[in-house]
């Protein structure tokens, strides 16, 4: 433990030192950067104890440190120059701390880390409580003086006769995997499945998150892996330990693990998936019309993420009908074309079929078609080449990387369309590409199927599902989430870690715009309106920025703005998971989830269309958990936000605030739900109205 600890500080210590220059206030006597002077100490001896100290903190992983063998990180600031930098710094007029050497202010930034906050961490702001404060007393005097000094002397060029110089690339030792016991490795390997094979691939090959193969990983070594997934990052990594779901010592089992080479988990056959195929109520025994008073196209089906259920919420009375169990850590829903069938896809690869025509909406069919799954959708079209509403459905898969199709009123499965193939670019094989969103044409028998790592837009078309036809179109790598434009003739696509948009028109079937974001976008599905200026536009929040981002969409009549960012309106910070609105409303809504900031975290925004410049106001909805994600009612009067929680914490495991749409003031709260995440409402999910 005191070995992570070690590494803790000194990533503290970094990060917390200004690589900024910045301009002298106040005059001040002047500061030594001599390392004697300093109390450090100089010679080969001292630089060797300096590296093997940098190296067994991993802080490679998040600094820019000449001379330090794989120092290359960019979480925190880059050190290139730091013994310059230093020293102006404490001079500066924005320097909080005490330091009045630029020696002491690198201790002070180990023993008090948030003395001082770095303001440029690779192009970004510095992350606060990157590292705990009380961590340094575990390192050592020797150590401490001798890496103290070995940065007092960057840039190493400037300070030979100090007798630092840069360490050549080649003495780097990537080192062997750490060793871990059997019980271990199993532990963490299903933890990497449930936490981290999402945004990393479950052979590691990165995606949303950057790649973790032993060639990334031996070299930041165990430490710096451990406080990275302790900690989190400003990129969107979640901080496990600190939310309490991973302590220390399991932080550092996961680290060592990432150290080893990914496992490869087993295939998954049609054979297979019908062994778990269940038929509970089959169609000739199911209502042939609606059974319940209720308005049915008002339910809300929401996700209670860590509960493996889904609870169907009345729209009109707010009323829980009913709740079922479905996959392991539920992801989506979507609706049937007819919206009588809500198809809910766990993680597992679960697909559980609601039959909302019951008095009481329960599971008909059941079927597990992989053994990691984001995705579902339906077949919705209706015309000359016939009738498929309620038919088909089709299920995107993680691990196996495939896609299923299955019958829409038992979930037979019936053929799978395997997504192993060559990246658009550089034509090369990918093991791995995990099919993202799918969405349904409205104009054709069609499916685009989003295949995130080779950055190919599939369109599939069903109306012959044995003998699938698919049109393949080059887009963007890491392909993510997604939805249409206002006209649903444009189908509007995140290549979220190229922050790109891809903008493909389903009606000619081909790709007519990549239009540059900022960091990392993440729509959902986006948020269609008719901006003041522009005219319509559609538009996506960000990860790694806090920014909203608007993209003409009108080729007709605002062909200057089409496929353009016309508008970004700043946000109060990064995270952001979900933006929605609806034709009738005057606002944008906006989430910001991910961000660092518990605070931040359980706030949300609006923006007002007739003013779209400015947030027009942010609140926070709760005094616990993280806001998530945005749905309207069927009357496009009411907004509920999920408040996710922690389901081992009675009374903050989670709730939905309901807000009416035209004054923003709280309407209801549907309390003491698990872990509440997206919400589906029937009629909004079937006519795609966001
Ligand atoms: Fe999602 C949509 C994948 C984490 C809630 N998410 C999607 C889609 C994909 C995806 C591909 C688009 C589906 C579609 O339209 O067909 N999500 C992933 C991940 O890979 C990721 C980043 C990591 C993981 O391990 O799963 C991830 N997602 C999350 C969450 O942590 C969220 C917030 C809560 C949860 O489920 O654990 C979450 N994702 C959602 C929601 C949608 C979604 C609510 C649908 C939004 C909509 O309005 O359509």
């Amino acid at each position: 433990m005191k070995s992570l600890k070690f590494v803790l500080i000194l990533l503290g210590v970094l990060i917390l030192i200004s690589a900024c220059g910045r301009a002298t206030q106040t005059p001040a006597p002047p500061v030594s950067t001599r390392p004697e002077e300093a109390g450090g100490v100089s010679g080969q001896t001292d630089r060797d104890l300096a590296l093997k100290g940098f190296k067994d903190g991993g802080c490679g992983a998040c600094h820019i440190i000449p001379g330090v063998p794989g120092a290359a990180g960019t979480l925190g600031p880059d050190l290139s120059a730091i013994g310059q930098t230093a020293q102006e710094t404490v001079l500066s007029s924005t320097y909080t701390g005490q330091a009045k050497t630029a020696a002491d202010f690198l201790r002070e930034s180990i023993s008090k880390p948030d003395a001082y906050i770095a303001a440029d961490c690779g192009g970004k702001a510095c992350q606060k409580g990157l590292m705990p404060a009380n961590l340094a007393e575990t390192l050592g005097d020797a150590e401490l003086d001798a890496i103290v000094s070995y940065m007092l002397a960057l840039p190493a060029q400037e300070n030979a006769a100090s007798g630092v110089t840069a360490t050549p690339q080649s003495t780097l030792q990537a080192g062997n995997a750490p060793e871990l016991s059997q019980a271990d490795f199993d532990w963490a390997k299903q933890t990497y499945f449930e936490r981290c094979a999402g945004c990393h691939g479950t052979l590691r090959m990165g995606a949303t998150g950057p790649a973790l193969t032993p060639d990334v990983t031996q070299p930041m070594g165990t430490l710096a892996l451990a406080a990275i997934i302790f900690n989190g990052t400003t990129g969107g990594m979640p901080d496990w330990g600190k939310q309490g779901l991973l302590t220390q010592e399991q932080t550092e089992i996961m680290a060592k693990f990432l150290q080893q080479e990914p496992p490869t988990p087993p295939e998954y056959s049609l054979a297979q998936m019908k062994e778990t195929w269940k038929v509970l109520v089959p169609p000739a025994e199911r209502p042939t019309q609606p059974q319940t008073q209720r308005d049915w196209q008002n339910y809300f089906i929401v996700t209670l993420r860590d509960a493996g259920q889904v609870a169907i919420i009345d729209g009109d009375t707010h009323e829980i009908v009913n709740t079922v169990n479905s996959g392991y850590a539920v992801h989506i829903t979507r609706m049937s074309a007819t919206g009588r069938y809500a198809y809910v896809i766990g993680r597992d690869g679960k697909l559980a079929l609601i039959d909302l025509w019951m008095e009481k909406p329960d599971v008909v069919a059941q079927v597990q078609v992989c053994y990691d799954a984001r995705s579902v959708e339906v077949s919705k079209y209706n015309g000359e080449k016939g009738n498929f509403e309620d038919k088909y459905a089709i299920v995107g898969c993680y691990w196996p990387p495939h896609f299923v199709f299955l019958d829409g009123q038992t979930l037979e499965p019936f053929k799978i369309v395997s997504t192993r193939s060559y990246t658009y670019d550089t034509e090369e094989y990918h093991p791995e590409p995990r099919v993202a969103s799918i969405l349904a044409s409205h104009f054709k028998p069609e499916w685009i199927v989003n295949i995130k790592e080779t950055g190919l837009v599939w369109i599939v078309d069903y109306s012959d599902p044995n003998n699938p036809t698919i049109k393949m179109i080059e887009a963007e790598r890491f392909l993510h989430d997604g939805g249409l434009d206002s006209t649903k003739r444009y189908f509007l696509v995140a290549a979220n870690q190229s922050n790109k948009i891809a903008v493909i028109d389903l009606l000619e079937e081909k790709l007519v715009a990549k239009v540059e974001t900022d960091a990392i976008p993440h729509p959902g599905r986006g948020a269609n309106w008719i901006d003041p200026e522009f005219g319509p536009v559609w538009s996506t929040s960000h990860l790694g920025d806090g920014a909203i981002v608007s993209i003409g969409t009108d080729p007709e009549n605002h062909p200057d703005h089409v496929w353009k960012v016309v508008r970004t309106t700043p946000l109060p910070g990064d995270g952001s998971l979900f933006i929605k609105t609806h034709p009738d409303s005057k606002w944008i809504w906006v989430d910001m989830t991910l961000n660092t900031d518990p605070v931040l975290a359980r706030t949300i925004c609006v923006v007002a269309k007739a003013q779209p410049d400015a947030v027009h106001k942010c609140w926070q909805v709760a005094d616990y958990g993280r806001a998530v994600h945005f749905e309207y009612n069927k009357q496009g009067t009411q907004v509920w936000v999920s408040v996710w929680g922690d389901a081992s914490k009675p009374g903050q495991t989670g709730e939905i605030v309901i807000y009416d749409d035209a004054t923003l003031k709280e309407v209801a709260r549907i309390p003491n739900l698990v872990t509440p995440t997206g919400k589906f409402n029937v009629y909004n999910t079937v006519y795609d109205i966001y």
